[in-house]
């Protein structure tokens, strides 16, 4: 389970300190987010979408009468298309955020009303027992949005071995991944000139402000995105513009300037690395669709 207070002391505390980049998703985060897919610099999300656009008919050709299990749902958009596609025998949505997940569900139970739904409330870094009514159904994974660059291939590896342990044997994924590109295209989706993406990051200290008793300056702090090649992501940090002293929940902390609070990756895949990262996690590439190059979606069998 997750652990806000014990995550964000030990990550300040830390050299180099950082926070995992789950807890950027409370309510505000959430709906940031949502805003950075539709910002222009962010091709991510309208990449993913055009390739479902385009083939999800020919992915669906492998999943008949399955069960599609979405990993970090959200809001389920893209999930439409494929749904309309594979017509599956249930969709279970697995998210972190009940009330979100319940009106998802709801939502799509009014489109869908044929298709059983079975939400369950979880972290997906967590072990997940699927609901009964889908145990003898061949089953789907859909993990898109590039999610999986979010965790270091370490854990992306265990996470990938979880999912074909709770799928089961005879399961597919379809999975969404971000490619390497030219460092500009990279960086400018991070950091866009609408200011977004920095006020995606800086929620992360106003969330710690507002839940964790805390008097971070959020002024002294900038957003910077920058792209580690050695290791095939972008960062993104909050650097401190002056030398800081604040309290989070009674604990002290001082920062000088130019220090940075390590707050995400994202790690881009070429084919090959990615197909890789895959097969280490136990799954085999059987189908991928990769467009003008810039993001692919691999359907993978267990
Ligand atoms: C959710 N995840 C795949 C996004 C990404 O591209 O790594 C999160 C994000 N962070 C900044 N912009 C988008």
């Amino acid at each position: 389970m997750s652990d806000f207070r014990g995550d964000v002391l030990a990550g300040l505390a830390a050299r180099p300190r950082a926070i995992p980049a789950r807890y950027f998703y409370d309510d505000q985060g959430s709906a940031i987010f949502e805003e950075i897919t539709r910002i222009p610099e962010y091709y991510p999300t309208r990449a993913e979408q055009a390739l479902l656009d385009a083939h999800a008919g020919e992915m669906a050709l492998a999943c008949s009468g399955c069960a599609i299990v979405e990993y970090g749902s959200g809001a389920s958009v893209k999930t439409r298309t494929l749904l309309r596609a594979v017509a599956p025998a249930a969709y279970v949505p697995i998210d972190i955020s009940g009330d979100f997940l319940r009106a998802t569900a709801d939502a799509l139970r009014a489109d869908f009303p044929d298709m059983p739904v079975y939400p369950v409330e979880a972290d997906f870094s967590d072990a997940i027992a699927l609901p009964p009514e889908i145990a003898d159904l061949p089953k789907l994974g859909f993990f898109p949005g590039s999610t999986i660059g979010n965790l270091v291939p370490a854990d992306a590896v265990d996470l990938l071995r979880r999912m074909r342990v709770t799928l089961g044997e005879d399961s597919r994924l379809l999975i969404g991944m971000d490619r390497v590109k030219d460092v500009g295209t990279l960086v400018r989706a991070y950091d866009d000139a609408a200011g977004v993406t920095s006020r995606f990051n800086l929620n992360l200290l106003a969330r710690i402000n507002r839940e964790l008793d805390g008097t971070i300056p959020l002024g002294a702090f900038a957003h910077e995105a920058r792209w580690n090649d050695d290791l095939s992501r972008i960062e993104m940090h909050l650097r401190c513009e002056a030398d800081v002293a604040f309290t989070v929940a009674g604990k002290d902390f001082a920062m000088a300037a130019c220090e940075t609070i390590h707050t995400e990756n994202s790690h881009k895949y070429s084919a090959r690395a990615g197909r890789l990262l895959l097969a280490a996690g136990g799954w085999t590439v059987v189908g991928e669709w990769a467009g003008d190059g810039a993001f692919a979606l691999s359907l993978c069998e267990a």
